[in-house]
């Protein structure tokens, strides 16, 4: 669809069961990149490994390793409001974190096929192991306090955008739909999902709180214009960036 600054955004609840959450304080170190340069070496706690700063501002794909094909996973597991270093091993399906408060940890958790996604998704503030299963649409997480929760939430092509859109400082599982412009968000807050129509099939997804209210925005990027569906001060459209260039949105986008 085509956007203007006027153009309707459809909300649609739908119920949806969902169990197990309860309020906590925002964990995630949102300024990741306040590592700085793109490159920077870890040899900490016995890992020594490359990290590459990514196109979408975040340490995940393309890290250099000596014996393993990783991705990262940046959140804060140990609960200090400093994000972890961490590598989610796809060949043993295990979490290896670099706290910052200490010591590394190795967690078994996922299965063949499964996407890894860094995010708080319940129980304490602490991030939390949280896969997506394509084979089935789940979303899988294993809660820091204990328990794993199961979600079914997104389709084949979906794109997926976690993020904390209804401002309760858990995230909330997320996909975006290329083929029809639709984000489905299944809200931490009641379980119900909210459906907002805002994009188009080439547009590239780049949730974040652009007007600071705690809660994340709908937004998109295309081809350097910036359409972003703000909670509190309306729609932002600003034009920055080249039609070549590539979007950097302040969401962990797996
Ligand atoms: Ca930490
Ligand atoms: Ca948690
Ligand atoms: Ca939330
Ligand atoms: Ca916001």
């Amino acid at each position: 669809m085509l956007l203007s600054a006027s153009s309707p955004v459809r909300a649609a609840e739908a119920g949806y069961p969902m169990s197990g959450i309860t309020s906590t304080r925002r964990d995630r170190n949102r300024d990741s990149s306040s590592t700085g340069d793109q490159w920077f070496q870890n040899v900490n706690g016995g890992f020594n490994v490359g990290w590459e700063l990514d196109f979408w501002g975040k340490f995940r794909r393309g890290v250099e390793a000596s014996d393993a094909n990783l991705d990262a996973v940046v959140a804060d597991y140990d609960n200090d409001n400093k994000a972890d270093v961490g590598v989610y091993r796809p060949s043993d399906n295990t979490w290896y974190i670099l706290k910052s408060g200490g010591g590394v940890t190795f967690t078994a958790f996922g299965q063949a096929g499964d996407v890894p996604v860094a995010g708080n998704f319940g129980g304490s503030a602490n991030a939390d192991f949280t896969v997506y299963r394509s084979s089935t649409n789940s979303w899988v997480t294993q809660i820091s306090g204990g328990g794993v929760l199961n979600f079914v939430h997104g389709a084949a092509g979906d794109i997926l955008v976690p993020a904390d859109y209804d401002g309760d400082n858990i995230d909330d599982r997320a996909v975006y739909r290329p083929s029809t412009g639709q984000w489905f968000v299944l809200k931490s807050t009641n379980g119900t999902v909210a459906i907002t129509v805002w994009g188009n099939s080439t547009d590239r997804p780049v949730p974040g709180d652009y007007d600071g209210d705690g809660s994340d925005d709908v937004a998109i990027y295309r081809s350097g214009q910036w359409w972003v569906l703000r909670s509190t001060a309306g729609v932002l459209i600003q034009n920055f960036g080249l039609s070549s260039d590539i979007a950097i949105p302040s969401e962990y986008i797996p």
